[in-house]
C-alpha cells in the first residue's frame, strides 16, 4: 500500500478555558479601565475604578501581512461582565477604514449584544449567545456588549485589508448605549 505523509497537527487552536488562540502570528492585548476613556457614558465612575481592571482581551491571528488584499485574519474576544456607571463592559467599537469590508462575529460563550450602527447613525442591535453568528455587513460601525455575569466570548473574521478606524467612533460614539436595567438589558439614547 502506497504510504502518505502524516496529518499534522492543526497551526491554531482555540483554547476555550482561557478564551485565547494558541499558535503562530497570534498577538493577544488587553484593554483595561485605564485604555478607555471617553468609552462609557459616565467617565467620572470609570475614572474612580481601579485603573489596571482588564475589560476585555483580543487574541488574534494575522497569517498575513497587514493590508493585504485577499487575506484572512481571525481574533477571539473575551469580554469581562461588568458596569461602569450601568452601563455594560463593551469595546471601542470601530468602522473598517477600508470602510465597504465586512465581517463576520461567532459567539462562543456568555450572553452579550451586537451593536451596528451605519453611516447614517441608525442601529441595530442583536442578542448575542452560544452558537449566534452575525454577519457584520461593510460601511457599518460594530461594538460587542457583555450583558451576563460571566465572560463573552466570540471568534471574529474580517478581511486583511479592512484596517481599524476608531477615530470616528471616539469623536462621534454611537447613537445608542446599553444600559442595565431591572429585566435585563435596555437600549437608551447615547
Ligand atoms: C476586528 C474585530 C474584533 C475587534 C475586537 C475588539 O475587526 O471587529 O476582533 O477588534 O472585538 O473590539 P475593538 O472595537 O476594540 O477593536
Ligand atoms: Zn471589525
Amino acid at each position: 500500500m502506497q504510504s502518505f505523509a502524516p496529518l499534522l497537527d492543526p497551526q491554531l487552536m482555540f483554547d476555550s478555558s482561557t478564551g485565547l488562540l494558541k499558535g503562530e502570528h497570534v498577538i493577544s492585548e488587553s484593554r483595561r479601565l485605564a485604555d478607555l476613556a471617553g468609552v462609557f457614558a459616565d467617565e467620572a465612575a470609570r475614572s474612580a475604578m481601579e485603573p489596571n481592571t482588564v475589560v476585555y482581551s483580543v487574541s488574534s491571528t494575522f497569517p498575513v501581512e497587514n493590508g493585504k488584499v485577499g487575506g484572512l485574519f481571525f481574533g477571539c474576544t473575551t469580554i469581562q461582565p461588568g458596569t461602569i456607571g450601568g452601563e455594560y463592559f463593551m469595546t471601542k467599537g470601530h468602522f473598517h477604514t477600508k470602510i465597504d469590508t465586512a465581517e463576520f462575529y461567532w459567539c462562543l460563550e456568555g450572553e452579550g449584544a451586537l451593536l451596528l450602527m451605519n453611516e447614517s447613525r441608525s442601529c441595530r442591535v442583536e442578542r448575542m449567545a452560544p452558537g449566534s453568528l452575525h454577519y457584520i455587513p461593510g460601511c457599518v460601525a460594530h461594538r460587542t456588549i457583555n450583558t451576563g455575569e460571566k465572560p463573552l466570548i466570540f471568534g471574529a473574521c474580517w478581511p486583511s485589508d479592512a484596517g481599524h478606524n476608531y477615530e470616528r467612533i471616539r469623536i462621534h460614539g454611537f447613537s445608542v448605549r446599553l444600559v442595565k436595567g431591572g429585566d435585563g438589558p435596555v437600549v437608551v439614547e447615547a
